[in-house]
């Protein structure tokens, strides 16, 4: 009897050490879909098993929660919400304050920058006081800048004065433990940008104004060069705020060539900048270690074929079939010494 005990315990053991997030001290987390995770059992599995983090992948945005002026529908945030509780996840909430996917009814809305003050903070405060307890962090503002390091135009940057300081107070105001982020991509091979970023945090933290990490994107390809990731992350850390990798995606076909094989060299060299990425996460200090989530799950379900129409794409660790890729058994062994 005991040694079938000892054998079933050594077995968990075992198998618990083949999985990615046993071989990592932080938060491993993928973004999802709610159609997904309800018809496809493979999909569920997963994401259940596999992250202790979950991010909404688009149903927490405003054009998904906030439909009309005076109508919020937070049906399938909540069903997200739900499956991470019920599976014992952090839940990572994305995003308060964007350019992309606004609803109709802001773009035509007309008034003084009063008015669209009191839109976008009855907006945050609503979306933030719903799931208030729930979500641990957000990404309050997701990409504000240009690559030039320039603030981009939007709604938000067009009416209102200073909204990534105010979206943070009003965001801190309906949930004062919540982690807030600034979010944004491309900070790698734009220096400018990541300064804009630097110097924002400086800014906000030099008024006091909350602001508790920076989150990183990271949709990057092979060919995306490891000095300046390195950069951005060193710089990132050096703000001492958490830092997320916040939807990490590495593609091999980055120019959509329509005869792409995805083969061993090229699984290779995305498996050393996999491998790249997360020891790099592993040199910031450990209490700064927000995570790094994964753009979604498998291959098939990712943006870059569905949204960006690239077919011929094999950014993630599952395939179609929801299968491990070898990228992932290699980058567990070298992350997990005991393997
Ligand atoms: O992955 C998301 C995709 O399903 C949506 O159609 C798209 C709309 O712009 O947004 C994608 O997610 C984006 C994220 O919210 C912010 N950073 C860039 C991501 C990829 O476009």
């Amino acid at each position: 009897m005991k040694l079938i005990v000892l054998l079933l315990s050594l077995s968990t053991l075992v198998n618990a050490q083949n999985l990615l997030k046993d071989a990592i001290a932080f938060r491993l987390g993928a973004s999802v879909n709610p159609r997904l995770l309800s018809e496809n059992e493979a999909y569920r599995g997963i994401a259940s098993n596999e992250f202790t983090s979950i991010t909404a992948e688009n149903h927490m945005k405003m054009m998904l929660v906030h439909p009309a002026a005076d109508r919020f529908d937070f049906s399938k945030g909540d069903e997200i919400v739900a499956f991470a509780s019920a599976t014992g996840k952090r839940i990572h909430g994305h995003t308060l304050v964007w350019h992309n996917q606004v609803p109709q009814w802001m773009k035509d809305f007309k008034g003084d920058q009063k008015a669209w003050e009191d839109l976008l903070k009855h907006h945050i405060q609503t979306v933030v006081g719903h799931y208030r307890g729930k979500v641990a962090g957000w990404d309050v503002v997701n990409e504000s800048f240009l690559d030039d390091g320039s603030l981009r135009s939007s709604l938000w940057a067009d009416h209102i004065p200073d909204y990534i300081a105010k979206s943070l107070l009003w965001a801190h105001e309906a949930d004062p433990n919540a982690t807030l982020f600034y979010n944004d991509y491309g900070q790698d091979g734009h220096p400018k940008k990541m300064q804009a970023i630097l110097n924002l945090v400086a800014d906000l933290k030099s008024r006091q104004i909350p602001i508790h990490g920076i989150g990183l994107q990271m949709h990057i390809n092979v060919d995306s060069k490891r000095t300046q990731i390195e950069e951005v992350i060193t710089k990132s850390a050096q703000t001492g705020l958490a830092v997320h990798f916040s939807e990490v995606d590495v593609a091999v076909n980055p120019k959509n060539n329509p005869e792409f094989v995805y083969d061993e060299k090229a699984s290779a060299a995305q498996m050393e900048l996999y491998k790249f990425l997360f020891k790099s996460f592993q040199s910031i200090p450990m209490k700064q270690q927000y995570g790094i989530t994964f753009w979604n799950i498998s291959d098939k379900d990712s943006w870059l074929r569905g949204y960006f129409k690239r077919p011929k794409e094999y950014p993630l660790l599952f395939d179609e079939n929801y299968a491990k890729k070898p990228a992932y058994t290699e980058l567990t062994k070298s992350l997990n010494k005991l393997y």
